[in-house]
């Protein structure tokens, strides 16, 4: 087994299972920025990837090949974390997606709290941290990605006190008071600090969490810095800040001048028509990303008049998500009544006031949307940082187009030129729509230009190299395992410090 420098790990691995023209399985790079921003810091590294595979693993379920060693430009290896069916219920639609999914985001729709689901969040987080444990080279450095995994740095640490460990989570951290209602927030937060570096997408995510850290656990920070007690009385320093993630700016800014993809603009345009504005909208099927808002926003401005439907049609790829998960059906169930309605009253033969579409589309399908489209509407209830928005902006390579987002995304403190919009003030957002329908092309222009600008200046290779330069700097906490059995309140961390060690490279 080789021992690797750099360790990601991440609930998913960066590729996924399909099956190619011939129905034959195979794997294929997986759609997302994660593994853009990683890969080109990956390069070079000796470096690994550690997660899910994406499929169940049950005795008998159908065997997926082996994944090759090596696939296009992939330079890293790749080490499968196995999950059951009955494990991901608990583990990934249970306590991630029920609990904490919905409590980081503001609790938009009332989390769900159960301790089976916990105790096998654990039981997998334990699995990832004896993964990373296992292929880690001594004195590595592990980047551990997101709200599944936040046991895994205190685990992992116990397992290795020798790595550097690193966190980031691409959710928003929630205001200390909603957090507090979490059953093992003692557990969460101790699992956290047991990176040496811990980042969030926003200045407001860093502070909540020093905030909960000083409420929980009574320790004070010094600016950024925490110091966390580990056995025998030995400290050492976490260090928390924020890190905002961003896109691939410079490929996506390629594929967007390509002259197929301009072609396909106009396709695109004249197969809707022609009209005189394309509004659009690319969300996850998700009750956070706000779809509803916008639609109703958009079906209102139709009925007043305010907006022609003669001459403005709306876009809407939703890709569907977390389809197991009963609130995911329920907004999906919303969100389509509104579109069904707004079609029956509003649309007319060959012309809906509404395309939607509840499908994955390819990248470059996506991006001549991006171009196609005269105003892009983002308006999530709550967003870690919102990649879209980003994508938008990178793709507008003629600096045309306008952006309206949400003011409750991470994306509204890097692009503060877009129509920033409150999506619970329907009216608002109404206003920031026609705002934007007749602001003038100059001013267009001129606010797409400074958001281009300074997305491509701060694309997700600087936001990857910046987290781990950080990291790599922070000072060694090496050699001093946390404690790892730290009970919260009612329940107990009951991770075993003692079965892996000896896999420990
Ligand atoms: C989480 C946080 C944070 C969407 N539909 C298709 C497709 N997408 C791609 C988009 C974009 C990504 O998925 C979505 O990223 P977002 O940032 O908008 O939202 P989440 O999925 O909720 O991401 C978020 C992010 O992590 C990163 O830290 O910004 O706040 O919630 O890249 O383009 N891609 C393709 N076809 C689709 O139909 N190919």
């Amino acid at each position: 087994m080789s021992s690797d420098d750099l360790v990601i790990v991440a609930n998913r691995l960066p590729v996924e299972s399909a099956r190619d023209e011939n129905g034959n399985r195979i794997w294929r790079r997986s759609p997302g920025g994660l593994v853009s921003a990683l890969e080109p810091v990956m390069k070079g590294a000796n470096a690994s990837w550690i997660g899910w595979n994406g499929s169940y693993q049950d005795p008998g379920s159908e065997p997926l090949p082996p994944i090759p060693e090596t696939a296009d430009d992939r330079d890293y290896s790749i080490y499968e974390v196995p999950l059951s069916r009955g494990e991901v219920e608990l583990y990934y639609d249970g306590f991630s997606n029920s609990a904490l999914w919905p409590l980081y985001h503001d609790a938009i729709v009332t989390p769900t709290y159960h301790r089976h689901q916990f105790d096998s969040y654990r039981k997998i987080n334990m699995r990832f941290a004896e993964a990373a444990a296992e292929h880690a080279s001594p004195g590595s450095v592990v980047w551990v990605q997101d709200y599944q995994l936040q046991l895994v740095p205190a685990m992992l640490r116990s397992l290795r006190p020798d790595l550097k460990i690193g966190f980031f989570l691409h959710i928003p951290f929630p205001a200390p008071d909603l957090f507090m209602q979490l059953p093992w927030r003692r557990e969460i937060v101790l699992g956290l600090l047991g990176a040496d570096v811990v980042g969030f997408q926003t200045a407001g995510g860093a502070r909540n969490f020093l905030d909960v850290t000083e409420r929980l656990l009574g320790l004070p920070s010094v600016g950024n810095k925490v110091e966390v007690p580990g056995p025998h009385g030995a400290r050492r320093t976490c260090l928390v800040d924020a890190f905002g993630i961003s896109v691939d700016s410079i490929g996506l800014a390629a594929k967007a001048n390509s002259p197929e993809i301009e072609d396909r603009v106009e396709q695109i345009r004249a197969d809707l028509g022609n009209p005189k504005t394309i509004l659009l909208g690319v969300d996850r099927l998700d009750y956070t990303k706000g779809i509803d808002v916008r639609l109703r926003a958009y079906t209102e401005l139709l009925h007043e008049g305010k907006l022609d439907p003669n001459e403005t049609v709306l876009v809407q790829v939703a890709t569907p998500s977390r389809e197991n998960v009963d609130e995911y059906q329920r907004i999906r169930d919303d969100v389509e009544m509104i579109v069904s309605r707004t079609n029956g009253d509003l649309g007319q033969i060959g012309a809906p006031a509404i395309y939607y579409m509840r499908n994955s589309l390819p990248i470059e399908e996506l991006i001549a949307l991006y171009k196609a489209a005269d105003i892009m509407l983002v308006t999530p209830l709550r967003d870690g940082m919102n990649l879209v928005s980003k994508e938008y902006v990178v793709s507008r390579t003629d600096d045309e187009g306008a952006l309206v987002l949400s003011e409750f995304t991470g994306a509204a403190n890097d692009l503060p030129q877009s129509w920033l919009v409150n999506p619970y003030d329907a009216d608002g957002v109404k206003s920031g729509i026609i705002a934007a329908a007749h602001a003038p092309l100059e001013e267009r222009k001129r606010r797409m230009r400074t958001m281009r600008s300074h997305v491509m200046h701060n694309d997700v290779q600087k936001w990857a190299r910046d987290f781990l330069g950080v990291l790599k700097r922070q000072e060694s906490n090496a050699g001093e395992a946390e404690d790892q059995q730290h009970s919260s309140e009612g329940e107990t961390a009951n991770a075993s410090t003692s079965t892996t060690t000896d896999k420990a490279k």
